[in-house]
């Protein structure tokens, strides 16, 4: 993408209204504009974003056997009246009238609608399991919406759910969730710690919250630090495999982690002092199973394989698809901009051409461009005509992985600059051996 023909409108100033780095940054770098309290547009660098974080959710989804699906924004009330959480759930529903005085709301979460979509098709055990996600739009009317994206009242969210047979297959799927959160979150550079937590308006015993540690965070943890080094890394999962994904979330819940709504003082007096962390944390999921809370009242039910006729066993679970593009940047920036980690990256690499209308800058320029779109890697051209500083400060606020920066005194020895935006550190080589480079350097990263 050439940057003269692409719409990144960067912000000079600070907005006085941002009160936090990642709301800062993502207006400075124009990524999103608020079009109402809690309610935002995303521009392209956003979008961008937001797309590279549902495709890994996507990727990792169909991993563990999930199946996408796509429910509406607009639920019919009456669906709600069945599960008794119409009344239940409050004023932070948004609730509506069709012309015909039908009343609708914009769903908040949806256990309704999926338990409808399951009861008119499933009869069998022999269906089962199923676990059925989308990614969609959600509303609730927040009291306090801030932080940008982070508190939203439209938010986007993944939000899966599993109908099994009964309890110990509805833990397998709960497990499945846990770990392919745990691979989904550390392929977006993150550290999200599973915590022990409460169910709220959703329901039931067993639930975790995942945490990215931040100072901005809205939770206040407790954790044994040594959890925070916990990594899945490249080993192999067989989601079909109970046991061995059990002994995974085994593995990454045996260490003490919980939030305030949960934290036990005598238990974490116990673990050894120097270990004992207490700080904030950003939620950016939750995995829940409820059993039968709604397979019960709105008549999910399945023929087991002794002819009975019995309720489904369910769980949702949720990833704040939206939320994770501010909590990224909260876990990974500077004082100069947001350093995105490669694979949510909106572009893998810049070019900056340090003098623009320079006939063989220019033509260096074009020539990276080609080479690198050549091997699937779409760079950020900045083929503005502008001062040098000023390209590379927005390079930096957008940050961009790589960046390249081509120049008539570098190519006069047939150099340009190849410079990493976290570390800061650059080294000349030949434009081929740049885009070589680049290449090995994004490896298993798509576009
Ligand atoms: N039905 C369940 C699981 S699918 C559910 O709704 N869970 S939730 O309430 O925990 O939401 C899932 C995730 O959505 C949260 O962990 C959080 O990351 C994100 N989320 C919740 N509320 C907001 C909000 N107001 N703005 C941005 N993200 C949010």
């Amino acid at each position: 993408m050439r940057l003269t023909r692409y719409f990144l409108p960067v912000l000079k100033e600070n907005p006085a209204e941002a009160q936090i780095v990642s709301h800062r940054y993502m207006l400075r770098a124009g990524m999103i504009r608020q079009q109402a309290a809690g309610i935002y547009s995303w521009l392209p660098l956003g979008y961008r974003v937001l797309r590279r974080i549902e495709a890994i959710v996507h990727e990792e989804q169909g991993r563990a056997g999930h199946i996408p699906v796509l429910m509406p924004t607009l639920q019919p009330a009456d669906l709600w009246r069945e599960s008794g959480r119409y009344d239940a759930y409050g004023p932070e529903m948004l609730r509506l009238k069709d012309r015909h005085e039908r009343e609708l709301l914009y769903g908040p979460t949806n256990e309704e609608m999926i338990t409808d979509i399951f009861r008119a098709h499933v009869s069998s055990y022999r269906d089962l399991p199923l676990t059925l996600y989308h990614i969609q739009w959600k509303f609730r009317d927040e009291m306090r919406p801030r932080f940008g994206v982070m508190r939203g009242r439209e938010f986007l969210m993944k939000d899966g759910y599993n109908f099994d047979i009964d309890r110990e297959a509805a833990l397998h799927a709960y497990n499945r969730h846990m770990v392919s959160y745990l691979r989904s979150y550390e392929r977006m550079g993150l550290t999200a710690i599973p915590m022990r937590a409460a169910s709220g308006p959703i329901g039931g015993d067993d639930t975790h919250e995942f945490l990215v540690l931040a100072q901005t965070g809205e939770s206040e943890v407790f954790y044994d630090d040594r959890v925070t080094a916990l990594k899945l890394g490249a080993r192999a999962i067989d989601y079909d495999d109970r046991a061995q994904v059990a002994a995974v979330c085994a593995e990454f819940t045996a260490l003490y982690a919980r939030t305030d709504e949960t934290h036990d003082p005598a238990a974490f007096a116990a673990i050894p002092e120097a270990r004992r962390k207490v700080g904030r944390g950003i939620e950016v999921g939750q995995i829940f199973y409820f059993a039968t809370k709604y397979s019960e009242p709105m008549g999910a039910v399945v023929v087991n394989e002794k002819g009975e006729r019995v309720p489904v066993h369910m769980g949702s679970h949720g990833i704040g698809v939206s939320r994770l593009v501010g909590a990224i940047i909260e876990a990974s920036h500077d004082e100069r901009g947001i350093v995105w980690p490669l694979e949510v990256a909106p572009f893998p690499v810049g070019i900056v051409n340090l003098k623009q209308g320079d006939g063989a800058a220019d033509a260096a320029c074009a020539g990276l461009y080609a080479a690198l779109a050549a091997r699937g890697i779409e760079a950020l051209y900045d083929d503005r005509d502008e001062r040098a500083g000023a390209k590379f400060a927005t390079m930096d606020l957008i940050g961009l992985p790589w960046r390249i920066t081509v120049g008539p005194r570098g190519l006069a020895a047939g150099k340009v600059e190849l410079t990493s935006r976290r570390t800061g550190e650059s080294e000349e080589m030949s434009p081929e051996a740049a885009v070589t480079r680049v290449a090995a350097l994004c490896g298993g990263r798509a576009g």
